[in-house]
């Protein structure tokens, strides 16, 4: 799969920069930067030992380009294991394009979306796992994310992964051996032994499944939707909780017509806050889809704010309200809001706490005042950490979540395949493909498929 070409890419990001970075990885790297290339000390690129850089200016022919710096990384030792060259260069769009074109002039060709990465997989620079994390790392927006990210890449990840397959090839093997001696009727994997490893994966598979919901939401932000009656205050909301006038408010009911979202770092958690089109039954035709989406938006988010004005005495509608909220089975935050215009709230309480005696008391709010948002947050946070499972590993990449759900189908399979006494040919079948999965997330198994999915996903120059 590997080619034997080279390939360059602008490293750093589009656009003017004070430098930028232009990577070379292949075989002919060092010979086509030396092309290119006039030391100020009149050195040769190619007599060069690796981890060495180089100031000289970039040439087409007589036509100095740029005062540069050149690094060489000659491999294995290097990112891709290939030799890589990788020029510091003023971060003109100018300059960089120049030399892009030079070396693809001398024989480089344009690098594909996450080949380095790619190249530096293939040549077990690193596993699929960290591949991937890479693309996390720099995609990375939050403390938590970034936690992720660095977890992953340091292979902490792949090593429970790797021991939990490591465990089911030696059964797979014993079994095999039983088949190779089948006449002898012989038993070399214990099947007591066997059974106790495989509800111990199923336990680690299920708390590695499920840790997704939370890898999942600490990676791409916690949705929040922000619900409740017209006026009761949500758009104040969103906007005391952003510190900025992102969305229109006013006394007018059914001032907010479409979701409008925006993002919160808070305590290293990035937030989602989706404020919506207040639910009521309406006539008014675009009314009614805010109100759609509204719903639509609840059903799809993690954490559910839902919001009543204190002075509204309308309790049915809003206990009505809740009770389709709570139906949704998500973490539910209640907040009364407008406290600053009664504190008498004696009989709304009294009426949730009989209807829904589960649910957590409201957080009394006055939506201009700090610490009521203050206190909002820390509720949210709390919400959040309690997401997080035993698990010590978490997992936050959509492929390795269906690999695991796909691994533990098949030691479900296998353990009720052992409870009916099915032969050890039909239960290699199961062994295997669990085997299978738990190796796709690696990339010990890997298909073109599978490698194409994965570095699709990056971006050129990585
Ligand atoms: N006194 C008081 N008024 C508030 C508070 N929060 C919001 N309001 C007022 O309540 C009214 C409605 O606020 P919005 O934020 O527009 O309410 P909304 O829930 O977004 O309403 P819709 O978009 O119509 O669904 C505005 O006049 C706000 O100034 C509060 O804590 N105290
Ligand atoms: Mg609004």
């Amino acid at each position: 799969m590997l080619s034997e070409n080279t390939i360059v890419a602008l490293a750093s990001p589009q656009g003017t920069g004070a430098i930028g970075v232009i990577r070379i990885s292949g075989s002919e790297s060092i010979s086509i930067a030396s092309k290119c290339f006039e030391s100020y000390r009149g050195i040769k690129l190619i007599d060069q030992s690796s981890h060495k850089s180089f100031l000289g200016w970039i040439k087409d022919g007589d036509q100095i380009i740029d005062k540069v710096l050149i690094t060489i990384f000659k491999g294995p030792n290097s990112y891709t294991g290939e030799d890589i060259i990788e020029i510091s260069c003023h971060g003109s769009k100018y300059i960089l394009q120049e030399i892009l074109h030079l070396i693809i002039k001398n024989g480089a060709e344009p690098a594909k979306p996450g080949e380095f990465t790619l190249r530096a997989f293939l040549n077990q620079k690193m596993d699929l796992t960290q591949a991937e994390a890479v693309a996390d790392l720099i995609s990375s927006e939050s403390k938590a994310a970034h936690e992720l990210a660095i977890n992953q890449i340091r292979g902490g990840y792949s090593k429970s992964i790797k021991e939990l397959r490591k465990k089911l090839i030696h059964f797979a093997s014993m079994i095999t051996l039983e088949l190779d001696f089948s006449e002898e009727d012989v038993e070399f994997a214990d099947r007591k032994e066997f059974l106790k490893l495989l509800n111990e994966i199923e336990q680690q598979l299920k708390d590695l499944s499920e840790s997704f919901a939370y890898g999942s939401v600490i990676k791409n932000g916690v949705p929040v939707a922000i619900l409740g009656k017209p006026n009761s205050g949500k758009s104040s909301l969103l906007n005391a909780l952003l510190n900025e006038d992102k969305a229109i408010v006013s006394d007018i009911e059914g001032t907010t017509r479409d979701s409008i979202e925006d993002t919160l770092i808070v305590e290293g958690i990035q937030f989602r806050f989706i404020d919506t089109a207040g639910l009521r039954e309406t006539k008014d035709s675009i009314e009614s889809i805010g109100v759609k989406r509204a719903i639509e938006n609840a059903k799809k988010a993690n954490i559910l704010l839902y919001l009543y004005d204190i002075t509204d005495t309308d309790y049915k509608s809003i206990l009505d309200q809740l009770k389709t909220i709570l139906s949704f089975n998500k973490k539910t935050i209640l907040v009364q809001n407008k406290m600053d215009l009664s504190i008498d709230d004696k009989k709304i309480r009294t009426l949730i706490k009989d209807e829904f005696p589960l649910l957590p008391p409201a957080l009394p709010i006055i939506t201009h005042k700090k610490e009521s948002i203050d206190r909002l947050k820390i509720e949210l946070i709390e919400t959040v950490n309690k997401m997080s499972n035993a698990s010590e590993t978490i997992v936050s990449n959509v492929r390795h979540h269906s690999s695991l759900q796909s691994a533990l189908k098949d030691i479900i399979l296998i353990k009720k395949g052992m409870k009916n006494k099915i032969s050890g040919d039909l239960l290699s079948v199961d062994l295997n493909s669990a085997i299978q999965s738990l190796g796709e997330i690696t990339g010990d198994i890997n298909t073109d498929d599978i490698l194409g999915n994965v570095f699709q996903n990056f971006c050129i120059g990585k």
